[in-house]
């Protein structure tokens, strides 16, 4: 079996440290970021949502894999972030209130950072009061929201209508996600952009700031 086949099901099986050597092996061995990335770690997440869907995995089974992904992806992190050195942006990232899904989250800050932005990563379960403060006293170019659930997505909305409120919409790019998420959602609610994946993210990022200027 390949290294790559070796890694996606370390996190299917959710064994994290077998998870962490294979990760090392795989880029001591040349294997690229992004095969490990998507071939192996992204691959493997959406092997366990079609388990976890069709009710051959639950719960626990989901949370020690999604908790290998993890340990894979924090190896991999330092070599997303080695491009840049000087950031292009200054973005504030979170899931909105009451989602505590982050794994695409942190997905979207990895690839971010590696294209050089600079990540204020506010974790999950964000409310949209703490969106706003962060913004406010931050200088941020761009805010991005990340949510798995469909009773979630409309506190997107609610940080958007807050952000209004508080007079900091219109000075700063606002970019949502996450698997629910669509483009004609990002319409209704006012948002400037949306991406259907971290890697496109990173582009609909770039020029969503570059026409800002
Ligand atoms: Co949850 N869960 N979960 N879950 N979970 C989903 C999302 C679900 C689709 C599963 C299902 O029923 N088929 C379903 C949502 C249904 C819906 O609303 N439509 C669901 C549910 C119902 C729930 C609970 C309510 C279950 C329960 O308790 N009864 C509960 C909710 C808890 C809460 O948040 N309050 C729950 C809990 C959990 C766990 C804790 C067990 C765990 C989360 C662990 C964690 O994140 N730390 C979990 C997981 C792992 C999943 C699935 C299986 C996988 C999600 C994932 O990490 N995918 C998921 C099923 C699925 O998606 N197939 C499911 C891998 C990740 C890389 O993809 O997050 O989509 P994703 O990110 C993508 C893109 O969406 C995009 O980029 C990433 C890839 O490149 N993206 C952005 C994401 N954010 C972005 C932002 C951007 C741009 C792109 O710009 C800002």
């Amino acid at each position: 079996m390949d290294i790559i086949s070796e890694i996606k099901d370390s996190v299917i099986d959710g064994k994290l440290d077998n998870c962490r050597t294979l990760v090392k092996a795989a880029l001591q061995n040349g294997i690229s970021v992004e095969a490990i990335l998507y071939d192996a770690l992204v691959a493997a997440m959406s092997e366990v949502g079609r388990r976890f869907k069709d009710g051959e995995f639950f719960v626990p089974e989901v949370l020690i894999a999604a908790r290998a992904m993890g340990g894979g992806m924090a190896i991999l992190e330092p070599f997303f972030a080695q491009s840049g050195i000087v950031p292009r942006g200054k973005v504030v990232l979170g899931t909105v209130k009451d989602d505590i899904h982050d794994i695409g989250k942190n997905l979207v800050g990895m690839m971010m950072k590696g294209a050089g932005y600079e990540i204020v990563d506010l974790g999950h379960d964000v409310p949209p009061a703490k969106f706003v403060e962060t913004v406010t006293v931050g200088n941020f170019d761009a805010l991005l929201m990340s949510s798995l659930l469909t009773t979630t997505m409309p506190n997107m909305a609610r940080t958007i209508e807050a952000m209004r409120k508080a007079g900091i919409r219109d000075g700063i790019v606002v970019m949502i996600g996450g698997a629910p998420v669509s483009q004609r959602f990002a319409d209704e609610i006012g948002a400037d952009g949306f991406a259907p994946d971290a890697a496109t993210a990173v582009e609909v990022l770039s020029s969503l700031l570059n026409r800002k200027k």
